[in-house]
């Protein structure tokens, strides 16, 4: 029963597309926003949009298929960190279509 639960729940939060949403605190300027688009592209992050003022930086996944949670869970993480490598602090992401 747990593991059929678990299984529902990971097809359930399965996108086509996606879209990441990160808060991210301590940039202040072009080339703070360009840092982190290097990074993020050097992360095989492509679609990368930061605004400076807004303070959020927008990943886009290109790929239509669909993304388990898992999956979207690890390239949050794995945003993350490549934002943190660039010298900035980012926020929980947050995924939409
Ligand atoms: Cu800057």
């Amino acid at each position: 029963m747990k593991i059929l639960l678990c299984l529902f729940t990971t097809i359930s939060f399965s996108l086509f597309a996606a879209t990441a949403q990160i808060p991210v605190s301590g940039m202040t300027c072009t080339s703070c926003a360009s840092a982190i688009t290097k990074s993020l592209v050097r992360g095989d992050f492509q679609d990368v949009k930061v605004d400076v003022e807004k303070k959020m930086v927008t990943v886009i996944i290109p790929e239509k298929k669909l993304f388990s949670k898992m999956e979207l869970d690890e390239m949050g993480t794995k945003m993350k960190v490549l934002i943190k490598e660039a010298g900035y602090q980012a926020s929980d992401v947050t995924w939409t279509k």
